[in-house]
């Protein structure tokens, strides 16, 4: 059974798999590497139809905003070139992946991919009209990214299974995706992601 249908004008958007956000990393999201299973079949789907794919990265300066020592919520993660910034080995990203590298000045916080970059202006290069939204972490990052999706006028396919929240407060998680799809978002499992009308039979 496949409910959706990857088509020209679909973009597949992979938030944050870095190794800061992965558990063991100085900003571990709890059970994090299960997304890279279900993202790396999503990548597949996709590349199979020659369909633009996307990868964010948190790239922080070393004095970021919000970093501890400078008065922010969250102790030192994804410092540039760092290793704890580099994608996970594990997350199957074809070499033409577009790499969107976002809150990268120092007085600057950016959650959102859209935020402060050209990820907007390059999907748009490629005609792009529906994103499917996935990665780390649900509460943050893909939240704001979802919302921004929206609201740039993308119709906008989120992944929960593949998806992890941080929790600062129980259930974060699943509020941020009420709230995606409040806001127009449409949730999708996997299995209903397909490549062919055929599928459908
Ligand atoms: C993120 C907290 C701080 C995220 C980034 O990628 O969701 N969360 N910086
Ligand atoms: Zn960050």
């Amino acid at each position: 059974m496949s409910a959706i249908h990857l088509e020209p004008g679909d973009a597949l958007l992979i938030i944050d798999l870095q190794y800061d956000f992965l558990p063991g990393g100085a900003l571990g999201v709890a059970n994090g590497h299960e997304v890279i299973a279900p993202i790396n079949h999503l990548i597949e789907l996709f590349q199979a139809q020659g369909l633009p794919i996307v990868a964010s990265r948190d790239w922080h300066p070393q004095d970021h905003c919000s970093f501890a020592a400078q008065g922010g919520p969250w102790p030192p993660h994804c410092q540039a070139d760092s290793p704890g910034a580099e994608f996970a080995a594990e997350l199957a990203l074809p070499d033409d992946a577009i790499v969107v590298s976002k809150a990268d000045t120092a007085a600057v916080d950016a959650y959102s991919a859209f935020g402060g970059t050209d990820l907007s202006a390059q999907l748009r290069a490629r005609e792009v009209t529906r994103v499917t939204v996935c990665g780390l972490a649900t509460d943050y990052c893909v939240l704001n990214t979802v919302t921004d999706a929206l609201e740039e006028g993308f119709d906008t396919l989120i992944v929960p299974e593949a998806m992890r929240a941080v929790d600062v407060k129980p259930g974060d998680g699943t509020r941020a995706i009420d709230r995606m799809v409040a806001r127009g978002a449409v949730p999708v499992r996997l299995g209903e992601i397909g490549m062919t009308a055929l599928s459908v039979a």
